[in-house]
């Protein structure tokens, strides 16, 4: 009888966790399981379906044993050992697809990790995590509990109930989040779901969150599947290349612009295309400037490397950019804060040149599409260029922005200590102290700002931003993922006093794994960042500030709040220090980083102490009519500024 017609009876958790522990990726010859482990909280909606699952999975749990194997084309025999996925309980369920969206990154999305919750508030929970993966292109498999497909006991506790329909629960928020949803009301459903979810996982154009929606009563429920579905089975990340004649076009245009320039974003990382983009470069000579996500894409120093372009990056990026006839967009969204809200590119006749593995990306602002694998694309782009090599004014032009740059930088970590400590010394302590291949994880407040600007970034692994959700929250979870995935480099998170209240309790899963992170703190009593974009729409900085409500106002003026960050930190088991000084501060490090403890270094910084911003902006609107002078100043500028902004078409 034909291997095909094997069969084993499981439950459809046990079955979803046999899958996911056989599936591997491969790219250029390297191969490695796809799920690192699977992040859960359990409640009524997973304990008993998935939690049983990954329970019996266990080496020296009943997953070997016969029982589960039922073969109807012969007599039963034990199930052979199979790789365990390892379990690993965070505190909520948010900080959990954080960390597996982390984890990913530091992959190059080649591997991840699952996420089970129960069914509700456990399973929505998830939905901020679910859109910030999304948004920024990793995967991360989700696996909500839901209620019964039966309906027998409904409304169960935590159901939500609609007047309209019956076939409605909270996990149908995760649609618009998810590249793939599904909701799995018989058990065998899950033979054609478990590979689509995969294929678009491991799919570098649609990647992102991946939704499962898992029934409590069909989790449990037992089905004979073909023994087929749980072979290994490897994923290869393809390398697609772009169209012939668009890459004649793209080598037509290069060599006809006069002012070039390559904006290298995320791509360039996922892709492992730091080698091509800088053999790409150096060859024809252009500059290249970087996304958020993109940093460390030409790693520092590079005599072509301009550093962060946008709404926070250098002088030397956004003049070049200011003055670009022609950019290549290397693996970019294109978002605001990297085009300036489209006031970035001035020139009259300025082309673009597409290069991204999604067509959506690619064809923004009217590029020459170049749909393809970064790396590949540029690959086969350099030999169209040969021999082509940009001015020699154009070269002493990035020269001369280059070391300006440089020189600012150095001003501003060295400037001198005021009564507070300034937010970028610290940034200038750490770049002094840490290795190359240490790496640095932040996402919201006004350090991604500030580090993209200052910060050089000298490994493509190095910079670990989330800057597509900026969301507040994915910090110290976030760099739990970076470790995870990268054990043998240190790593450390700076985050905001402001995000730290709003997820710090990961600190307790870090401690849990011993896994070391080292956490710097940011305390400058509430939103800087925010404060200072209040201030500039006309508000004052209103409703920022970390303050007592003050009796004699009833505004929230009052004194400071008395929050004890270290002591908070301590209180979770983290290994903590207090530093009010940048020598105390390198003091502090030092020790951090001999001690093999999750970290936390908290350092009072002054609010007012701000980097600004070069020849760039952002487009936040203000309010058209206001009583407040203030206001009306506002609207006037930002209508002035508002003129600069382009379409592409
Ligand atoms: C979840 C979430 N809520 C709100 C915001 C909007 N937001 C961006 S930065 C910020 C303040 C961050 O404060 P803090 O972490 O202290 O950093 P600081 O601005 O002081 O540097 C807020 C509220 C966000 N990015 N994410
Ligand atoms: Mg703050």
């Amino acid at each position: 009888m034909s291997a095909s017609a094997s069969r084993v009876r499981l439950t459809m958790a046990q079955a979803v966790v046999r899958f996911l522990s056989q599936q591997r990726t491969a790219r250029d010859g390297r191969e490695q399981a796809f799920f690192g482990g699977v992040f859960g909280i359990f409640g009524h909606g997973n304990v008993a379906g998935i939690g049983e699952a990954l329970h019996a999975q266990r080496p020296d749990g009943h997953a070997q044993a016969a029982p589960y194997e039922s073969r109807t084309d012969g007599p039963a025999r034990a199930v052979p050992s199979e790789p365990a996925l390892r379990y690993y309980l965070a505190r909520n369920e948010q900080a959990m697809v954080h960390t597996a969206a982390a984890y990913a990154k530091m992959h190059n999305r080649l591997r991840t990790l699952a996420c089970t919750s129960s069914i509700g508030p456990g399973a929505t929970n998830m939905l901020t995590g679910a859109a910030g993966a999304t948004i920024n292109r990793v995967p991360v498999l989700l696996l909500p509990g839901d209620i019964f497909a039966s309906r027998r006991p409904a409304p169960v506790l935590q159901q939500l109930e609609s007047s309209q329909s019956q076939d409605v629960s909270v996990n149908d928020c995760f649609k618009p989040v998810s590249r793939y949803w599904d909701r799995i009301n018989r058990p065998e459903q899950i033979i054609t779901a478990l590979p689509e979810a995969m294929r678009v996982l491991t799919s570098p154009a649609e990647t992102g969150a991946v939704t499962l929606a898992l029934p409590q009563d069909v989790q449990v429920e037992a089905y004979d599947y073909p023994t087929a579905l749980f072979g290994p089975r490897v994923w290869t990340i393809a390398r697609p290349r772009a169209d012939r004649d668009r890459l004649q076009e793209a080598a037509q245009l290069i060599r006809a612009s006069w002012r070039p320039l390559v904006v290298a974003g995320g791509g360039v990382i996922y892709s492992e295309a730091t080698d091509a983009l800088r053999r790409f470069v150096d060859a024809t000579g252009i500059a290249v400037v970087e996304t958020q996500a993109g940093k460390g894409a030409l790693p520092d120093p590079h005599p072509l490397s301009l550093g962060g372009i946008g709404a926070t990056g250098t002088r030397a990026a956004n003049l070049l950019a200011r003055d670009a006839d022609l950019v290549l967009v290397v693996g970019s969204r294109l978002s605001d804060f990297t085009t300036a809200s489209k006031t970035a590119f001035q020139h009259e006749a300025v082309r673009f040149i597409g290069i991204n593995v999604a067509e959506l990306d690619a064809f923004k602002h009217a590029a020459l599409p170049l749909v393809g694998d970064a790396r590949a694309v540029l690959d086969e782009l350099l030999p169209l260029v040969a021999g082509h090599h940009v001015s020699a004014e154009y070269t002493e032009a990035v020269d001369a922005s280059q070391s300006a740059w440089r020189a600012e930088v150095d001003r501003i970590y060295d400037s001198p200590q005021s009564a507070l400590i300034k937010q970028a010394q610290i940034i200038g302590a750490l770049q002094e102290t840490l290795a190359p291949t240490d790496v640095i994880v932040c996402a919201a407040g006004s350090l991604p700002g500030d580090l993209h600007k200052l910060w050089r970034a000298r490994d493509p692994k190095s910079y670990h931003m989330e800057y597509g959700y900026s969301c507040m929250a994915y910090e110290i979870a976030g760099c739990l993922g970076v470790k995870m995935a990268a054990p043998d480099r240190n790593v450390y998170v700076l985050v905001g006093d402001g995000s730290y209240l709003m997820m710090a309790q990961e600190i307790v899963t870090a401690v849990q794994e011993g896994i070391k992170i080292t956490i710097v703190l940011l305390d400058n009593n509430g939103f800087a960042s925010i404060g200072g974009l209040s201030e500039s729409v006309g508000s004052g900085g209103f409703g920022t500030h970390y303050r007592q409500r003050n009796p004699a106002t009833g505004e929230l003026d009052g004194d400071l709040l008395p929050i004890d960050l270290a002591a908070n930190a301590g209180s979770l088991g983290a290994r903590v220090w207090r530093t009010y000084t940048l020598a105390s501060f390198r003091e502090a490090l030092a020790a951090a980083n001999a001690d093999a403890r999750t970290a936390v270094i908290v350092v009072p910084v002054d609010r007012d102490a701000r980097v600004s911003g070069y020849e760039s902006w952002w487009d936040v609107p203000v309010a058209e009519v206001s009583t407040s002078e203030e206001v009306q100043r506002a609207r006037a500028a930002y209508e002035a500024a508002r003129r600069k902004e382009r379409h592409f078409l």
